[in-house]
């Protein structure tokens, strides 16, 4: 029995070099968007990192084995097979006994992602602090695993399904650091604004790969780093259909019972349904910045550990 990670050759050899490698995740291909537009979108983003010069590498467990950078067959499982289930990082030791497939969660992701050495990971949006928290302690492990994971996440905020200012003040308890990209608003997923504004930005690509060489150096020792990149205002979900349709969601969701791991997927389906495909399509677009934005950071950190020989990350 082989409890190893299996990463990629491609992946191996580009860490090995120092080239840029970005993670993505698996969970919002299975479970966060409808086929087929979820299989065109993994294999999209892949062409899109490998089009910025990077490598991409998703995330998940095949048949047991946790695999960082998964192959067109294995994507097209992730996306299709109604065997595969939601895996945040705790979840992934279980997979592997069982011999299932699973997509991973930002947690998972994460998880597995610094383990194999990858710096910089995209996503749509992070897990959170639900709004019914304070009775249901439901707070995704997205957060505290990101506090003592060190890796680069680049996502468009956290869903507007959560609560927003609380889950921003979570991340400040965990110590997790928080950067907007060229703003200091916090972006609301299918929103620009999500209402709650950051304490830091920064303005290039270089300067994010600098944050995290820098977060390297000083610590907190191990812990990630959260880089928030809006969706442009005129991309955007139109905010009255959003608020409207989620309105209308949560209350389904406490009329249906609906409680812990499903909470997410039910809430996405419902906005895809009641928005008429607007949040699908803005949704896919937020994947795609984000994954463009990471590999860019990748890059600059690549060019950056090359200049300073090492130093970057090793001092
Ligand atoms: N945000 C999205 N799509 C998703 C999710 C978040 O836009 O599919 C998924 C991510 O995988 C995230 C997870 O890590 O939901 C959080 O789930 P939970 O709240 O059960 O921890
Ligand atoms: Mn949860």
């Amino acid at each position: 029995m082989s409890e190893a990670i299996a990463i990629r050759d491609e992946v191996v050899e580009a860490l090995r070099r120092g080239s840029p490698v970005v993670a993505l995740e698996s969970t919002l291909i299975a479970h966060g968007l409808p086929y087929p537009d979820n299989l065109e979108l993994a294999r999209e983003v892949e062409e899109l990192v490998r089009r910025e010069g990077g490598v991409p590498a998703t995330i998940g467990v095949i048949s047991g084995v946790p695999k960082v950078g998964l192959g067109s067959q294995e994507l097209e499982l992730i996306a299709t097979d109604e065997g595969v289930v939601k895996l945040s990082a705790r979840d992934i030791p279980m997979a592997v006994l069982k011999k299932g497939h699973g997509a991973t969660t930002v947690a998972g992701t994460a998880h597995l992602a610094a383990r194999a050495g990858i710096k910089l990971f995209a996503t749509g949006g992070l897990g959170g602090v639900h709004r019914q928290a304070r009775d249901s302690w439901d707070v995704s492990a997205d957060l505290s695993i990101l506090s003592r994971t060190p890796v680069a996440v680049v996502c468009s905020g956290v869903k507007s399904i959560l609560d927003v200012p609380a889950t921003l003040e979570h991340l400040e308890t965990l110590g997790v650091p928080v950067v907007g990209f060229r703003t200091r608003r916090f972006p609301g997923f299918y929103l620009t604004d999500s209402g709650s504004t950051l304490d830091w930005d920064v303005k290039y690509e270089e300067e994010a790969a600098q944050l995290i060489a820098s977060l390297r150096r000083l610590g907190p020792e191990g812990s990630g780093l959260i880089v928030a990149n809006p969706v442009p205002w005129k991309e955007q979900l139109d905010p009255k259909l959003h608020d409207r349709v989620l309105k209308e969601g949560l209350g389904e969701l406490k009329h249906q019972g609906i409680r812990g791991k499903s909470v997410t997927p039910f809430l996405l389906e419902r906005l895809q349904r009641e928005t008429k495909g607007e949040s699908l399509r803005v949704n896919k677009h937020i994947v795609r910045n984000n994954a463009r934005l990471a590999t860019r950071i990748a890059v600059a950190f690549a060019t950056l550990e090359a200049k300073e020989g090492n130093r970057a990350t090793k001092l």
